[in-house]
């Protein structure tokens, strides 16, 4: 099955609140990130608890080893079951992050390459399976990688096995779903449903990609 998850961009926490409380029956997780946190706090994750879905924290961390392990700690002793960290940061920093998710039980992922276009100046030329391997020796739970290029996708899945790839790029950024759903483990969707008019009925229409895949 391929995960179906919110990317919860918004700024106003009723709106997030109701989008999810909407959105529930078609997704599998939830990611914030420092646009809901930075506008309503690290307890917004408190508040979705609710809901009964595991939250993701996408702080990016790119920091160094103590304090990528103090940020972890805040995000998990908040409540969240899995961090977002960057993978260029190297083996010393990742792997604290790794560390710490597995001290809370929790997941890490790491960013091995993104999906704006920019990306392609510093993650393209072997940076991204460099990071890629970095995932799998440091035991991260698996990648993030860009839904806007499946080639690439499919590239970074040779190396990391069966660990899980999340990929974000779907509809905004011109990314498509079924073209990726069968290669990932998750996707990854953000303004394609909170923007729309009727954020429940555009998470629907991924739901046939939920049932149908399988890797
Ligand atoms: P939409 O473009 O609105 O669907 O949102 C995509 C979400 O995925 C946002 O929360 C981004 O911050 C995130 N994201 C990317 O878009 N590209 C990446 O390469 C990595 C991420 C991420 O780590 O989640």
């Amino acid at each position: 099955m391929t995960e179906m998850i919110l990317a919860l961009d918004v700024t106003e926490k009723k709106k997030a609140l109701a989008i999810t409380h909407k959105c529930v029956p078609y997704l599998d997780a939830i990611k914030l990130g420092y646009p809901l946190i930075l506008s309503c706090g690290l307890s917004i994750a408190q508040e979705l608890e609710v809901e009964d879905l595991p939250l993701i924290a996408d702080f990016k961390v790119a920091d160094i080893p103590n304090t990528n392990r103090l940020i972890a700690e805040q995000v998990f002793d908040a409540g969240f079951s899995s961090i977002i960290c960057h993978g260029f940061i190297g083996k010393d920093a990742v792997q604290a992050c790794v560390d710490t998710s597995s001290d809370y039980g929790a997941a890490c992922f790491v960013v091995a390459e993104m999906s704006h276009p920019g990306a392609a100046e510093f993650f393209h030329g072997g940076t991204a399976e460099r990071i890629a391997r970095l995932a799998v020796e440091c035991g991260a739970d698996g990648i993030i990688a860009p839904a806007t290029r499946p080639e690439r996708v499919r590239a970074l899945r040779h190396i990391v096995g069966n660990r899980k790839i999340l990929s974000p790029g779907i509809g905004a950024q011109g990314g498509d779903a079924d073209a990726i759903a069968g290669l990932v483990d998750g996707i990854i969707v953000g303004r394609a449903i909170y923007d729309a008019e009727k954020p429940a009925a555009a998470a629907k229409a991924f739901a046939h990609i939920r049932k149908s895949n399988s890797i």
